[in-house]
């Protein structure tokens, strides 16, 4: 199978969680800067024009990183990422969601009300822009109140919420958001899971 991809923090999640799991994928690089996931033939494959996107051998397209994450784990169940009873199904969700919904969305509309990259989806807004960052900023000082251990996010083994967590943080970094300092467990976690041979994937 193949996965389209760019160093954005929706494909890298993927890629971490593939690594961990060891499930090989052909990863084709798109060149979304230069617009090329908005090409006909791209949007045919994908009209949400976004990555990644996974193409299995018989062409069937799975788009949107959680569903991929959620075929890669029902077709690799081990190890297990997603959680086995309803109860860590329900811990590893909740986590997850937190900084998928509450980290790395607010860190996306931020950039998109700064970046001239987004300029024609409509009007950016400064206010609007900080106000993602305010966002961003609370939901780091609960999450820091909520994980348990500094070397998995959850439990004490890799999970999505791992995966969706170090893309964030990457991402962050790369816009220059570097405010998860003030917090100690969160930080000696990024340290940690950054040494893991899934963390370059
Ligand atoms: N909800 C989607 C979001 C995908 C997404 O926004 N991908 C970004 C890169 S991380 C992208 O392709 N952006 C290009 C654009 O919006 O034009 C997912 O989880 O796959």
């Amino acid at each position: 199978m193949k996965m389209y991809d760019y160093p954005a923090p929706n494909a890298q999640k993927v890629r971490i969680f593939a690594h961990e799991k060891d499930i090989q994928i052909e990863y084709i690089p798109v060149d979304l800067i230069n617009h090329a996931l908005r090409t006909p033939e791209m949007l045919k494959k994908n009209p949400l024009g976004t990555v990644p996107f996974l193409e299995l051998l018989d062409g069937e397209v799975i788009r949107e990183s959680r569903a991929i994450i959620e075929y890669l784990e029902g077709s690799n169940p081990y190890p297990n990422m997603l959680g086995e009873s309803p109860l860590d199904k329900a811990r590893i969700q909740e986590i997850d969601r937190l900084v998928e919904l509450g980290l790395m969305i607010e860190l996306g509309h931020h950039v998109h009300n700064i970046s001239p990259f987004f300029a024609d989806k409509g009007p950016q807004s400064s206010e609007a822009s900080e106000m993602a960052l305010n966002c961003y900023k609370k939901n780091l000082k609960i999450l820091e109140g909520l994980i348990s251990g500094d070397e998995f996010i959850i439990f004490s083994r890799p999970t999505v919420a791992d995966c969706t967590l170090f893309s964030t943080f990457t991402f962050a970094e790369s816009i220059g958001v570097k405010i998860q300092d003030d917090f100690k467990k969160l930080m000696s976690w990024y340290k940690k899971f950054g040494r893991r041979k899934s963390a370059k994937a």
